[in-house]
Order: C-alpha cells, then sequence, then structure tokens
C-alpha cells in the first residue's frame, strides 16, 4: 500500500515532469542556460523565499505542538537561504533590491498566504511540502544530469544536500500523518491543493524562462 504522498506525486505525475524536467532546469544542468534568465529566477525566487517566511510563520503558529521545533528550524534555514542567495547576488553582480515581483511569483506567494490564514493545518501543511518536494525533485535532476560544475552550483547544492533531503523526508512522513488523521473532504482539499502547488512550480519555472511582464509598467 503507497502512503499518501506517494499517492499524491503519482496522481501528480504528468505536471511533477515538468516541475522536475523543465527547460529552465535542462539547461541549467548542461550549462547552456543565459544569464539573463537565471538571474530573473535568482531575483524572483529571492523575493518567493522572503515571503516564505510569514507563510511558514503562519503555518508555525497553528502548528501542533510537536512540529513547532521543526518548523522553528526550517523558519531558520530559511534565514540561511537568503544569505546564500545575498552571498551569490555579490558574487554575480546581481541586483536584489528594488526588483518588484512578477505576476506568476505575486500570485503564487498570494496563494501561500492565503493557504496559511484560511485553510486547514493539513491542507497549508500539504502546500509546503510541495513546494518543498519540488525543488528538492529538481535540483536533484539537475545534479543528476549536469556534467560540469555550475556557476550556479550553490543553488544546486542548496536544494539537494543531505540535511535538505531529510527535512522534505520528514514533511513527506509528517504530510502522511495528517492525512490520515484527517476527515475525507480534508484529503480531497490537500490532493486539490498539492496539484495546484505543482501547477506553479511549473509556472514560475515558465516566468523565468520566457520573462513575464504586467499589463502596465508597475512604479
Ligand atoms: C521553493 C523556492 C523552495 N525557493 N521557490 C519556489 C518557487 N518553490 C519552492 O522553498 P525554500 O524555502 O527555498 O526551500
Amino acid at each position: 500500500m503507497s502512503t499518501f504522498h506517494e499517492e499524491l506525486l503519482r496522481h501528480a505525475e504528468p505536471v511533477w515532469k515538468v516541475v522536475r524536467e523543465h527547460q529552465f532546469l535542462a539547461e541549467t544542468a548542461a550549462g547552456t542556460i543565459p544569464r539573463e534568465i537565471f538571474v530573473r529566477w535568482m531575483q524572483q525566487d529571492y523575493l518567493f523565499a522572503r515571503e516564505a517566511i510569514p507563510f511558514l510563520a503562519v503555518l508555525l503558529a497553528r502548528a501542533p505542538a510537536a512540529l513547532r521545533r521543526p518548523l522553528g528550524e526550517a523558519l531558520a534555514a530559511l534565514s540561511r537561504e537568503l544569505e546564500l542567495f545575498e552571498r551569490l547576488a555579490r558574487e554575480h553582480q546581481v541586483a536584489l533590491e528594488g526588483v518588484s515581483m512578477l505576476p506568476t511569483c505575486h500570485a503564487y506567494v498570494q496563494f501561500l498566504l492565503a493557504t496559511a490564514y484560511g485553510r486547514s493545518f493539513p491542507e497549508a501543511f500539504t502546500v509546503l511540502y510541495a513546494a518543498e518536494k519540488a525543488y528538492l525533485d529538481a535540483w536533484t535532476w539537475v545534479k543528476e544530469k549536469q556534467q560540469a560544475t555550475s556557476p550556479w552550483q550553490a543553488f544546486i547544492e542548496q536544494w539537494t544536500n543531505p540535511a535538505f533531503r531529510e527535512y522534505v523526508h520528514w514533511l513527506g512522513q509528517t504530510l502522511d500523518a495528517l492525512a490520515e488523521g484527517a476527515s475525507e473532504a480534508t484529503r480531497v482539499a490537500m490532493r486539490e491543493l498539492f496539484l495546484l502547488t505543482a501547477q506553479y512550480e511549473v509556472r514560475f519555472w515558465d516566468m523565468a524562462w520566457e520573462g513575464e511582464r504586467w499589463p502596465v509598467a508597475l512604479p
């Protein structure tokens, strides 16, 4: 019998394959990604990670007591991750300040916050699991494919290192336990939210790869 998180992944496989093997990732692995495209991802993901702090903080405030410490550690890890972005930005002369969110990044972040505030804890936790698992699988695929060290190697290591892998494993097991204690209606909502998060992950790669603009430039 498969576990709940395995079932989610199997059900989402058509979209998950794109999450994992998007052209953005293939070109990053091959070392052919244009700097401008990688920089767009980097700037938007920095903004995304900054907004992941309130998302995680709201989840933490609503979490059962047993999950508070691990989620507190995840918050601390997020702060170290922002430092990594800032260091790489300095090394590669990338501006992180004064950058506006593009529509997909904006929508994804709003979705995270709305879920954290408005949905049940197991549902919001599903979104956290999906987003972290997406990055683990995508960057693991890059690491497996790459033939040479990338100028962006530190990002590849960020989401493939053993501690991150262990964290995502813990998220999956915790999700299974939450699903077991949830009603069938909540489990249905969890499946929907997992798929929606996967779709946002694909849109995020698309945004980086293709570029995006607001209909009217924001001030
Ligand atoms: C993550 C991320 C992983 N940084 N960006 C997107 C679009 N999805 C998922 O989250 P974290 O907090 O960086 O590990």
